[in-house]
């Protein structure tokens, strides 16, 4: 089990560790066995019932334990303290009951709201991007991956580089009880942090652009090949490995715990006689940190780029939160600007459903295709459905293509379910039916008048 790091500590290990994290160490994580053992009390600010089921969850794949929740019924978070004062009095008792030493708020919380927590509360204060942050440090395996989460935890440091100095000057780093006598060491310090945190920044999204111009190559050589790609979006834990692996015959894990994937894996499909590219990816949650966002956008970009995007939702979920769950992945593609893209809506975990649920589910998403990945109930339906997608869009096209290009003959044989060809006088004349997605790839070559300023040449 792992624990979580808070923010200041693992700034502060920036510039000796590669994904900004620091060995559990500090006084603020005791250690049990060797091993951090938090206990953490969950606490929220919300207008409405909103439970902390998910952030309960959060922590467990993080390998924290939960002391104990609170939730305070608002209609805004206060500004200073995220609860209101009282609320926080009463929370601090709670704590030292619950032998909780770390508090964990189920929304991002701005610097002030955190130090002052902190402040009255006398533990330390994450919040819910700080778990997702620590989560994806966790899983991430490939150095892409790595440079990602690194970013995105460096950013959210760097807004909280005045938190640290408020550590800082409770660590003794300033001297005396205000004035400029106090500011003096703890502004150069935080100065220095700032540069050396900018500078990282800068050396990570190099990186990252060298990284990401391998994966531009990558989807060129893709594109060349012409081969209509479907991305599988949406929810974490709601099944796109596991659909990928029973589609595919990938071998991608599948856990039962959050945010498991981070790095794409992309397999061919072979459906009614032509070739997809299916592409797995990382998954959404509610709130998801933008910063997370912001440096997985290469890793987005596969799903942005696809034909087509299923977006696969945990049908097991009661009706609210389904909802809920897939608002924010439709947020999150919109944000990725994905929202264009056909999509067809995923009902998975058919397994787990009562005949009344499956019913409801008929009728409030009648286009949605409903299937278990574990079962293999309702795939026949989901690869009609797919085909279907690309066929709605079928058009006939005639291609003239030169004898030196075997490659493109081979491609169309691939995407083209049927063709027929006739050998000329300035190379083979092709006739097929494809979806419009993919003539348009071909456009180049087309001679029956459909030809109209193509990609190439
Ligand atoms: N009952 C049931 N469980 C399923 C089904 N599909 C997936 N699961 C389970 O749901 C959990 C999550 O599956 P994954 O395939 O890892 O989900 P994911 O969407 O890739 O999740 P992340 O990569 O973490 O975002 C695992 O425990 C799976 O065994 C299904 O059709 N029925
Ligand atoms: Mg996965």
């Amino acid at each position: 089990m792992r624990g979580l790091t808070p923010a200041y500590t693992g700034w502060q290990g920036m510039p000796r560790s590669q994904n900004g994290r620091t060995a559990q160490s500090s006084a603020s994580t005791p250690q049990a066995g060797g091993r951090a053992r938090q206990r953490a009390y969950c606490i929220a600010a919300t207008p409405v019932g909103e439970d902390l089921a998910e952030l309960k969850e959060l922590l467990r794949t993080a390998g924290v334990a939960v002391a104990g929740e609170l939730v305070q019924h608002r209609e805004s978070p206060h500004p200073n303290h995220y609860l209101g004062q009282g609320k926080v009095e009463e929370l601090k008792a709670l704590v030292k009951a619950a032998d909780a030493n770390v508090v964990v708020a189920d929304d991002e919380l701005s610097p002030r709201q955190e130090r002052n927590l902190e402040k009255a509360l006398d533990v330390p204060v994450l919040d819910r991007t700080a778990v997702i942050l620590d989560i994806f440090a966790g899983h991430a395996h490939t150095a892409e991956g790595k440079l990602q989460v690194e970013l995105a935890q460096l950013e959210y440091n760097m807004a909280r580089m005045r938190g640290l100095w408020t550590h800082l000057e409770r660590l003794g780093a300033g001297r005396g009880v205000g004035g400029i006598g106090t500011r003096g060491p703890g502004e150069s310090q935080i100065e220095t942090d700032r540069r050396l945190a900018r500078d990282r920044i800068t050396a990570l999204k190099r990186r990252l652009d060298h990284v990401r111009s391998t994966r531009a190559v990558q989807r060129a050589e893709r594109e060349r090949a012409h081969l209509p790609s479907v991305a599988l979006a949406g929810y974490t834990n709601a099944g796109k490995s596991t659909l990928l692996n029973t589609l595919t015959g990938a071998t991608v894990g599948v856990r039962d715990r959050l945010f498991h994937t981070l790095d794409p894996t992309t397999r061919t499909l072979q459906l009614q006689g032509r070739t997809f590219l299916m592409t797995d990816t990382v998954g959404f949650i509610r709130k998801l940190p933008h910063q997370l966002v912001n440096a997985f956008a290469a890793t987005l970009e596969e799903t942005a780029l696809a034909d087509l995007v299923l977006h696969v939702v945990d049908g097991s979920e009661p009706e609210e939160d389904l909802e809920a769950m897939t608002r924010a992945v439709e947020d999150v593609l919109e944000e990725i600007h994905a929202a264009d893209s056909p999509r067809v809506l995923v009902l998975n975990k058919a397994d787990a459903l009562s005949d009344e649920r499956r019913a409801e589910l008929a009728f409030r998403h009648p286009d949605a295709v409903l299937v278990s990945a574990v079962t293999g109930e309702g795939l026949d339906d989901l690869r009609e459905r797919i085909a279907a997608e690309f066929e709605r869009t079928l058009r006939d096209v005639a291609l003239l293509v030169p004898y030196t290009e075997g490659g493109t003959l081979s491609d169309l044989h691939d995407v083209a379910g049927d063709l027929s060809r006739t050998d000329t006088a300035d190379g083979v004349l092709v006739t097929a039916r494809m979806p419009a997605v993919l003539a348009e790839r071909f456009d180049r070559y087309a001679v029956n008048g459909a030809a109209r300023d193509g990609d190439g040449e």
